[in-house]
């Protein structure tokens, strides 16, 4: 694609978006929406530029490709030829430009998980930019302000249930780096390819109406019953066939070599669209140190629990020998896996629970923030409560009562300190995401933009509205969010 093509494109996006706002704006609460092609959004950019910053670039194409996932092949679209997608990598401050090539047959974008980026790169459709079509370009650039483990994927449809994920770690330009090796897990829970798509998915979830905590409309094999988990309530709607582990199936998993006694950062991302994964290393403790990318205080644990849209940072001391890295899908039956190897031995077989799985489990709601990353006690200048529930007849999922685009914006000035009240009145767990912004769970709890809110259960969140713009707000099940979970955090010109 041309430069100019590119920007005809942003330009035209531009003004399209521009107007849906000011429409939205009219009549309702507070000043006319503040929108991501603001002069606001430019000069928070501006201060989050330091000088001598370096420019990261990459391109991304997302495709139809087959995969092999270690046995079974299926045909799906990714933006690469393995999963998960390129690994994109910066030092905190640097500007990132990532020049997209839409070769797929649909629209897309790119949406940066758990940035807090200008809004307008933010990559929500017909809220911070125009949909990329088919043969379209996009120039995404924007300055990462916050190191730590994040994820790219589109943020239209269901696209991200396909093989478009990929892994962006930010590193910290002052961190000592206390470990000896780094590995990365993504976790994702797979159909797309084995008979029917996300799409088909979803059309069978809405024709079926199980929209409290039932099966998909394809579930049932194995009688499991409804999908539930001691941990979370509702687990999950989904049946999948395969859970895997950096794209591989259980039975030919990735091995992470080692040395006996060596200290490993493993970043841990959930990629997944319906799943919540149960993670534990056989024989090993695991030391959390971060999660959504804040450090928190080091908590050990046997497993932990990592949510779809989640991540954790975990450091463990490698034992000797061969050892299962189980990421089993809660409320579900499957697993994925990949072996941790540090001397000969015996691989142990696929279907393997390590006994860690069945110990303490740690949730990042429980979780306290690191003293660096804490956010300064402040009073709240606005509460803003969000009511999830789903409607069974017709696979809805509301917040406050409706469906996005029906859901009524939550306004917001800039320099407010916000609460948000999440109040589960739905039998289903839902991971809620903020965009653009990174919350603290009230009272010292762990900074993050991804947060496990159980069924019937409240919780409150609070964060600095410091970043001006439009930003969806919602639930990170895709078919949640898909059906209705949605809302726009929206900031207003005072
Ligand atoms: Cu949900």
């Amino acid at each position: 694609m041309s430069n100019d093509l590119t920007r005809r494109r942003l330009l035209g996006g531009a003004a399209g978006i521009a107007g849906v706002l000011a429409l939205g704006a009219c009549g309702r609460s507070g000043g006319a929406a503040v929108a991501p092609t603001s002069e606001a959004v430019r000069r928070a950019e501006a201060a989050r530029q330091a000088a001598g910053a370096r420019l990261v670039t990459a391109r991304l194409a997302p495709r139809p490709v087959t995969l092999d996932l270690g046995g079974p092949t299926v045909d799906t679209w990714a933006y690469g030829d393995s999963l998960p997608g390129p690994l994109l990598r910066g030092r905190a401050g640097d500007r990132l430009r990532v020049d997209l090539s839409n070769n797929l047959p649909a629209d897309t974008t790119v949406h940066w998980h758990g940035v807090a980026l200008r809004n307008d790169m933010d990559g929500v459709p017909d809220v911070t930019q125009a949909k990329i079509t088919p043969g379209g370009a996009f120039r995404y650039e924007f300055t990462v302000p916050d190191p730590g483990t994040y994820f790219y994927h589109p943020h239209v449809g269901v696209q991200l249930d396909r093989g478009l994920y990929g892994v962006l770690v930010v590193d910290d330009p002052d961190e000592p780096g206390r470990y000896d090796a780094e590995w990365i897990l993504v976790l994702d829970d797979w159909v797309d390819g084995t008979g029917r798509t996300p799409d088909q998915v979803l059309e069978s979830l809405a024709r079926s109406g199980t929209a409290m905590g039932g099966m998909d409309g394809m579930g049932g094999m194995g009688g499991m019953g409804s999908m539930t988990s001691p941990l979370l309530g509702g687990a999950g709607d989904v049946s999948y066939p395969y859970y895997l582990a950096n794209g591989r199936v259980p039975s030919a998993p990735l091995t992470f070599t080692g040395r006996p006694g060596q200290r490993v950062r493993l970043r841990i991302v959930n990629a997944g669209s319906d799943t919540a994964f149960r993670v534990a290393v056989g024989g090993h403790r695991l030391t959390v140190t971060h999660t959504d990318g804040f450090a928190v205080q080091p908590q050990q644990t046997d497993a932990l629990l990592i949510a779809m849209g989640e991540r954790f940072d975990v450091e463990l001391t490698l034992g000797d020998g061969v050892f299962p890295l189980v990421a089993a899908a809660e409320g579900k039956s499957g697993l994925a896996r990949a072996l941790v190897r540090t001397s000969a031995g015996r691989v142990p077989s696929p279907s393997i629970r390590p006994a860690e799985l069945g110990r303490q489990v740690l949730l990042a709601n429980d979780l306290r923030a690191a003293d660096a990353v804490r956010l300064a006690p402040k009073p709240v200048d606005r509460t803003l409560d969000l009511v999830l529930g789903g409607s069974m007849g017709s696979y809805e999922w509301t917040i406050n009562g409706k469906t996005f685009p029906d859901t009524k914006p939550l306004p917001v000035e800039q320099g407010e300190r916000l609460r948000l009240r999440f109040s589960n009145q739905s039998m289903m767990f839902h991971p809620m995401h903020v965009h653009g912004h990174t919350f603290g769970i009230t009272d010292g709890g762990a900074r993050k933009d991804t947060i496990i809110v159980r069924s019937m259960q409240s919780l409150a969140v609070e964060l600095d509205a410091n970043n001006p713009g439009q930003w969806a707000s919602h639930c990170h099940n895709v078919y949640h969010a898909e059906r209705g979970m949605m809302v726009n955090l929206s900031y207003r010109h005072t």
